[in-house]
C-alpha cells in the first residue's frame, strides 16, 4: 500500500525525521527554493501537513492542499495555523500539549531569577576582569518572598505558580475564571490589577485573536519600573513596539522573552536594550521534551491514518 503524502514545514531532529520518513512519504517545503511551485507540484497529493508551533499552517498553504485531512503540530500552539480555514474544509488539527509544559514552565522561572538577579551582566563582570578592576557587582533586587503575577492559568501558568511556591512568592493570577485547583492563589479578573500587583509578571495565555496585545502600553505600565515582564508564550500577546518603548523609557524595569513578532529576526532595539534578556524560542527545547513532542505528532498522525481516534485534536 502506497504511504500517505505528508508536506513537512520545517525541519525536525532526525529522532523524528528518520521515523516519518520511514512511515510516510513526505515532501520538504521548507528545503525547496521556490515554495509556491512546489505547493502547486505537490500540493494536491498530500494529505496531511506537519508543521510547528511557531510556523503553523496559513490560508494559502491550506488551499494549495485540496485534499488535506490532518495539520499535525509539533508545539502546544496552533494560533499560526488557519483555523477559519480548516473549518470551513473539515481539516482536523492536532497539537502536543502536556509533554512540554513542565520545561517550559522551568524556563520561565529561570528566566526570571536570571533577570532579576543579573546573572548575565554577573557573568560579564567575571569574564571581562570587572570583579578585580572594579570590585563588587552592583546589587540586584530579590525573588523570595515577592509578588508574582501569571496572566492566563492554564496548564503552563499553573507548573510557573508551583514552581513559584519555593520561592515563598505571594501568587496572584487572571484568567477569564477562578481555577479551583488554585485556590490558595488570589484569582484577579482584571489583568490591570494583576499587572499593578506583580514584581514579576509571567505571560502564559494561549495566544489568539482575543488575547493580541493584552499586555499593551497600559498594562505594562502597570508592571512598572520596579517590575520584570517574562513571556513564554506568544510574542502576538504583548504590544512589542510598547514593550520596546517602555523597557527604553524605564517605564518597565526589565523582560525575559522567548518569542518575538518577526522571530527569529528581532526588532534590533531589542539588541541595544541591557534590561532585555532573549531567548530564541526554546522553552521546550530540550531533547526529552522534543522527542515526546515527535513522538506525539507522529502518533496524531499514525492514529488519523488508520482510522483511529486523534490523541490530541484541537478542532
Ligand atoms: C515550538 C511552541 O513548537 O509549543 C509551542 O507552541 O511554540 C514550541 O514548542 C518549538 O519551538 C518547536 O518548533
Amino acid at each position: 500500500m502506497s504511504k500517505p503524502i505528508v508536506l513537512q514545514v520545517g525541519p525536525y531532529p532526525d529522532w523524528d525525521q528518520i521515523p516519518l520518513d520511514t512511515d510516510f512519504e513526505v515532501k520538504r517545503l521548507f528545503e525547496a527554493s521556490d515554495a509556491s511551485a512546489f505547493l502547486a507540484e505537490h500540493g494536491p497529493n498530500v494529505k496531511a501537513i506537519a508543521t510547528r508551533g511557531e510556523l503553523g499552517a496559513d490560508a494559502d498553504m491550506i488551499e494549495a492542499c485540496p485534499a488535506l485531512e490532518l495539520i499535525s503540530v509539533y508545539g502546544v500552539g496552533y494560533d499560526a495555523v488557519d483555523l477559519e480555514a480548516c473549518k470551513a474544509r473539515n481539516i482536523q488539527v492536532t497539537n502536543t500539549p502536556d509533554v512540554l509544559t513542565e520545561d517550559v514552565a522551568d524556563l520561565g522561572v529561570a528566566m526570571m531569577l536570571c533577570q532579576a538577579r543579573g546573572m548575565v551582566g554577573a557573568e560579564a563582570w567575571v569574564r571581562d576582569g570587572s570583579w578585580q578592576d572594579k570590585g563588587l557587582y552592583p546589587l540586584k533586587r530579590r525573588v523570595f518572598g515577592r509578588k508574582a503575577g501569571i496572566l492566563g492559568l492554564g496548564r503552563i501558568g499553573f507548573e510557573v505558580g508551583k514552581r513559584l511556591t519555593g520561592f515563598g512568592m505571594d501568587i496572584a493570577y487572571s484568567d477569564i475564571a477562578a481555577k479551583d485547583y488554585a485556590s490558595d492563589w488570589t484569582f484577579m479578573e482584571d489583568p490591570l490589577a494583576l499587572a499593578a500587583h506583580s514584581d514579576f509578571l509571567f505571560v502564559t495565555l494561549a495566544a489568539s485573536e482575543q488575547t493580541r496585545h493584552i499586555v499593551d502600553a497600559k498594562l505594562i505600565e502597570k508592571v512598572g519600573p520596579d517590575g520584570i515582564i517574562i513571556n513564554i508564550s506568544r510574542a502576538s500577546n504583548i504590544d512589542e513596539a510598547a514593550l520596546i518603548e517602555a523597557l527604553e523609557t524605564g517605564k518597565l524595569g526589565a523582560a525575559a522573552l522567548d518569542v518575538f513578532e518577526r522571530e527569529p529576526a528581532l526588532d534590533p532595539r531589542f539588541l541595544k536594550l541591557d534590561n532585555v534578556l532573549v531567548q530564541p524560542h526554546h522553552a521546550s527545547g530540550t531533547i526529552e521534551t522534543r522527542k515526546a513532542m515527535g513522538q506525539l505528532l507522529r502518533d496524531n498522525l499514525t492514529a488519523h491514518f488508520a482510522g483511529d481516534a486523534l490523541l490530541t485534536p484541537v478542532l
